[in-house]
């Protein structure tokens, strides 16, 4: 791979509720993914994160996998509900331990933890309370990052407030997809300034209690393509879904599209707060999207599958490198030249575990191959980008998916819990190790 500087951060990726299971364990609280899941009409497979991959139990031999790779970073999340079981109050202490325990055995191997605080699992106590939609709790919100900080500062040297907070926005309260399942373009503006408000308060708390700490959040961002001649969706969807968060974090604005409709929930002051200075900019990247007017979402605004033609995983992603370099080099020129970290990066394939025991995943190992090319292209073009993280680690519980997709570049054999390195395992141990 060329261009890829010296230190550059080679990692891998997961989330709480995608793998951790053990969800009654040690104190956790509810979350609005239990409650969701609890609807067999939410999740295709009726699955949950119950036991997901057993990562609770299992973190030791997980972090074996990670060393085994090469990787010198594990980007995990805290579930806020091990941590303060109703998201406010009281703090659960052996929620605390167990992150203790992974950070310690993370270190021990020389892994660099990447800890973000919020990968969608929202404490049901909260939820119960308006969630995002409520501004209180955006303050609940850096409460928690404190709690976090104090407890796990002196081991953990990045924090990233949020994981796609977009998504939380759109999939969560816009098209009813993702929890809480809501359908409500006004939910949509008060959880984007909610959740863009918690994250300049926790980074004002972190920089009190973390000042060496790097910080950064964490935005999806797939460029929308004009497919069907309807700019002003593709422009709506831009702004609600690219710009809605870099924006107000990076520039301190939101997007003069939404600027109106959002403005009922910013009061003065707010986006003072949202624009603090950040150490890095976090970008997960899959797709490119094309998006379609419709008056039959509350958004006004819908996704579209790409025609059959063009090439795409098995989930219905057009896989598109191009793209990637292209994203790269707008936020180099939109917001400056910030380290950026590919914090996401994967596709889903149809793994079977052989008769051998092997999992082949030729289309996985293209997909890393192309789209590290268009990143190494983009350094190339002189964006900062300092580190790329493969999603995922393992396959896992893929939210209203269940565990019919798999992202892992290890396989994991649910019933047994079996983990099992995939080709692209070994493709990205070569690359990670610099053996390429
Ligand atoms: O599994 C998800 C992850 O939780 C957030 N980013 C996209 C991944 C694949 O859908």
């Amino acid at each position: 791979m060329n261009n890829i500087p010296e230190n550059f951060v080679w990692g891998v990726s997961t989330s709480s509720y995608q793998i951790e299971g053990s969800v009654e364990t040690d104190g956790r609280g509810k979350t609005i993914w239990d409650t969701f899941c609890e609807n067999p009409k939410n999740i295709i497979d009726q699955s949950s994160g119950a036991v997901a991959c057993d990562h609770y139990q299992r973190y030791p031999e997980d972090i074996l996998l990670i060393k085994d790779l090469g990787a010198k970073a594990y980007r995990f999340s805290t579930a806020w509900s091990r941590v303060q079981p109703e998201g406010f109050g009281k703090v659960n202490k052996a929620g605390i331990d167990f992150y203790k325990r992974l950070v310690d055995s993370l270190l021990e191997n020389n892994i660099e933890p990447w800890l973000c605080l919020n990968h969608w699992d929202l404490p049901q106590g909260l939820e119960n309370l308006g969630g995002w939609r409520s501004r209180d709790t955006a303050f609940r919100f850096a409460e928690y990052a404190e709690i976090i900080g104090k407890n796990l500062g002196d081991l953990v040297p990045n924090f990233i407030t949020h994981n796609e907070p977009n998504v939380v926005a759109l999939l969560g309260h816009g098209w009813g997809w993702h929890a809480p399942g809501m359908q409500s373009a006004d939910a949509v503006m008060a959880v984007t300034h909610h959740l863009n408000l918690a994250h300049g308060l926790a980074v004002s708390r972190l920089r009190n209690t973390v000042p060496e700490a790097k910080l950064g959040t964490v935005i999806t961002m797939q460029p929308v393509i004009d497919w069907e001649n309807d700019p002003d969706g593709s422009a709506r969807l831009d702004a609600l879904s690219n710009r809605a968060f870099t924006d107000p974090a990076l520039l301190g604005t939101y997007p003069d599209l939404i600027s109106e409709e959002i403005s009922d929930f910013v009061q003065e002051d707010d986006l003072r707060t949202i624009h603090q200075p950040l150490d890095f900019f976090g970008l997960n990247h899959y797709t490119t999207v094309r998006a379609r007017s419709s008056q039959d979402t509350a958004l006004g605004v819908k996704i579209i599958q790409p025609p059959l033609e063009i090439p795409q995983t098995v989930k219905g992603w057009e896989i598109n490198p191009e793209m990637l370099y292209q994203q790269l080099l707008e936020l180099k020129n939109r917001y400056g030249n910030l380290p950026i970290y590919i914090t996401e990066n994967g596709c889903a394939a149809p793994d079977k575990l052989d008769s051998a025991g092997r999992v082949s995943d030729p289309d996985r190992v293209a997909y890393f191959r192309d789209y590290l090319l268009a990143a190494s292209r983009a350094i190339k073009g002189g964006v900062n980008l300092k580190g790329y993280f493969a999603w995922s680690l393992m396959d896992n519980f893929e939210w209203a998916d269940g565990y019919t997709q798999r992202f892992g570049i290890v396989y994991v054999d649910f019933p047994t819990q079996k983990r099992i390195p995939k080709d692209s395992f070994y493709f990205l141990k070569k690359i990670f190790q610099n053996k390429t």
